[in-house]
C-alpha cells in the first residue's frame, strides 16, 4: 500500500454541496492486495470528526470482503474478525463494496488521526485491486436532528393510485408512510428533514422487481452523491428462496453520504403499502436504522449481537437456538432494530442508538 497514493486521493477531496460543507467524500485510490487476499488501508479522519467512514469496493457480487483488522489512531487493534462481536466496532461480511464506520458505538468514538483498515477480499483470483474512499463528518453534535430523504419510485405507480414522484407528496399512503416513519424515529431523536420524491430514470421493468442481490447492488449503485438517505420503493423483493422479502439496506452501514455504489441506499417493498402503511415504515424505520449504523440488538439465532451496553438482551428461554417476538416480548421485541420487529410491538429505540444515529454522515443537528 502506498503512502503517496494516500495523499494523492487526499488532495481529491471536494465539497459535497451547500448546506452540507461538514461532509466530506475523499478518494483514496487504488490498493492492491497480497497473495492471500489481504492489504491494509490508512485513511484520515480530520480534527473535529464527528463520524468517519471508509469503503472499499467494487469488487463483486459474486466476492465477499470483511474487515481482517482494524488499528484506531494510536494503532490499537479495536476489531479483529477473530472476536466480530465484540468490542465498540462492527464489520460486515459482504459482497461487492465493504463500509467501516466509526462510531457504531458510544465506546468507540470517532478520533482525529490516522485509522487503519486490514481489509480482507475473498476473491477467486489474487491478487485483486479494489478502489477506497472515506466520508467525514465534522462539526456540532447534538440530541436532536434532522436526516433528508429522497424516495425513489421504481415502477410503483398503480400499487396505491399515481404514486410517483408527481402525486407522490399528495398519495395518502405515501404521506401515512412518511408521518409514520417520522414518529418511529422520534425516539432517536432523529425528524425527517426534506422529503424529495422522485421517479427512477433507469430501467424500471428490471428493478421495480429486486430479483437477487445483484440487482439489488446495482440498484443502489443509481444513489445520487448527495447527503441524504435514499429509499427505493419497489414491488417486490426476492432473493430466490421464493419469499417476498420486506426491504434490504446497504451495509448494514450503508455508505452515508456518497452515492453510486452498492451500498449507497434502502430498498423497500411498498406491496403492502395500502393494506398496511404502518409495515412499510416500520421496515423503513428498521433498515434504514441498519443504514445509519444500528445492527439487531441480537441475531435471531444468536450468532452475534450488537455493540450497545444499553439494548435489550433477551435469553433463549426454550433453549431451541432461536430467538422469537414472542419469547422476547419485554426484553427485545419492542426494539425498532429487533431482527423479527412487528407493528404495534416494536416501537422505540435506545438511548445508545440515538447516539450513534445523531452523528452519521446524513445526520446533522436540527
Ligand atoms: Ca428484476
Ligand atoms: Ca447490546
Ligand atoms: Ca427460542
Ligand atoms: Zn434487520
Amino acid at each position: 500500500m502506498s503512502r503517496s497514493l494516500f495523499l494523492v486521493g487526499f488532495l481529491a477531496a471536494c465539497d459535497m454541496g451547500a448546506g452540507s460543507e461538514d461532509v466530506v467524500y475523499t478518494e483514496l485510490g487504488e490498493f492492491e492486495t497480497d497473495a492471500d487476499g489481504l492489504v491494509s488501508v490508512p485513511w484520515e479522519a480530520p480534527e473535529g470528526v464527528v463520524s468517519t467512514e471508509v469503503f472499499c469496493g467494487p469488487y463483486g457480487y459474486d466476492t465477499l470482503a470483511t474487515a481482517d483488522f482494524v488499528n484506531d489512531t494510536s494503532g490499537a487493534a479495536v476489531y479483529d474478525d477473530e472476536a466480530p462481536s465484540t468490542g465498540g466496532l462492527r464489520a460486515g461480511v459482504l459482497d461487492d463494496m465493504l463500509p467501516v464506520l466509526v462510531p457504531v458505538s458510544p465506546d468507540l468514538p470517532a478520533a482525529a488521526g490516522e485509522w487503519t483498515l486490514g481489509l480482507w477480499v475473498a476473491a477467486a483470483a489474487l491478487p485483486t485491486t479494489v478502489s477506497c474512499g472515506m466520508v467525514n463528518r465534522v462539526g456540532d453534535v447534538a440530541a436532536s436532528n434532522t436526516v433528508d430523504v429522497n424516495v425513489v419510485f421504481v415502477g410503483v405507480d398503480g400499487i396505491s393510485e399515481g404514486m410517483n414522484a408527481n402525486s407522490g407528496g399528495g398519495d395518502a399512503n405515501v404521506q401515512a408512510v412518511i408521518t409514520a416513519l417520522g414518529e418511529l424515529w422520534g425516539d432517536l431523536g432523529l425528524a425527517l428533514g426534506e422529503v424529495r420524491y422522485s421517479d427512477f430514470d433507469g430501467d424500471v421493468g428490471t428493478y421495480t422487481t429486486v430479483d437477487g442481490y445483484e440487482e439489488f447492488g446495482d440498484l443502489l449503485r443509481t444513489t445520487a452523491d448527495d447527503v441524504e438517505l435514499t429509499f427505493y420503493f419497489v414491488q417486490d423483493i426476492d432473493l430466490g428462496d421464493g419469499a417476498s422479502v420486506l426491504g434490504l439496506s446497504g451495509g448494514p452501514p450503508g455508505v452515508a453520504g456518497h452515492g453510486g455504489t452498492s451500498k449507497s441506499g434502502v430498498v423497500v417493498n411498498v406491496a403492502n403499502i395500502v393494506a398496511d402503511p404502518d409495515q412499510v415504515a416500520l421496515i423503513m424505520a428498521h433498515e434504514g436504522g441498519h443504514f445509519l449504523g444500528l445492527f439487531h440488538p441480537t441475531e435471531k439465532d444468536l450468532s452475534g449481537e450488537d455493540p450497545l451496553g444499553d439494548t435489550p438482551v433477551c435469553s433463549d428461554g426454550d433453549g431451541d437456538g432461536a430467538l422469537t417476538s414472542a419469547e422476547c416480548e419485554g426484553s427485545g421485541a419492542e426494539n425498532v432494530m429487533w431482527p423479527t420487529a412487528q407493528v404495534g410491538t416494536a416501537t422505540g429505540f435506545s438511548a445508545d442508538q440515538g447516539w450513534v444515529v445523531a452523528r452519521n454522515p446524513v445526520v446533522r443537528p436540527e
